[in-house]
């Protein structure tokens, strides 16, 4: 096989064997990005999952309202996008907050694309 003659950009590890090293980026991929849903049900009262929404998702009273009424409406919402610890910390801060409420509020995670 012939090879392409060295310039002085080239750079050899200097073995004589003329093999050209040819950098790589290193691949630092960002991790991957994780949404929260919240999920409509027949039971919830309104006012606690605005509470819910304000509580656990810095929320003001006016944006949880607006959340929770696309939720009501729509069957779901995306309520937040964080790393994969942070969410599976905020579905397990909800899930549990609703159970001890003895409300069946659901809320679960899925990565982004
Ligand atoms: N559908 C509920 C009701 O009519 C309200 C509700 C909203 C429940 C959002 C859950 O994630 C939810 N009381």
């Amino acid at each position: 096989m012939l090879l392409k003659p060295l310039t002085m950009s080239d750079k050899t590890d200097g073995d004589g064997d003329s093999s050209i090293l040819v950098e790589t980026r290193p691949k630092t991929k960002r991790p991957p990005l994780y949404k929260v849903l919240l999920l409509n049900d027949d039971y919830t009262p309104m006012e606690f999952v605005v509470h819910v929404l304000e509580r656990f998702f810095g929320m003001t009273h006016a944006q949880a309202f607006e959340i929770m009424l696309t939720v009501h409406k729509k069957g779901v919402a995306v309520v937040g996008v964080f790393s994969h610890e942070i969410a599976e910390t905020k579905v397990g801060q909800v899930m549990d907050f609703a159970r001890r409420h003895q409300h069946p509020l659901q809320c679960t995670m899925e990565k982004e694309e």
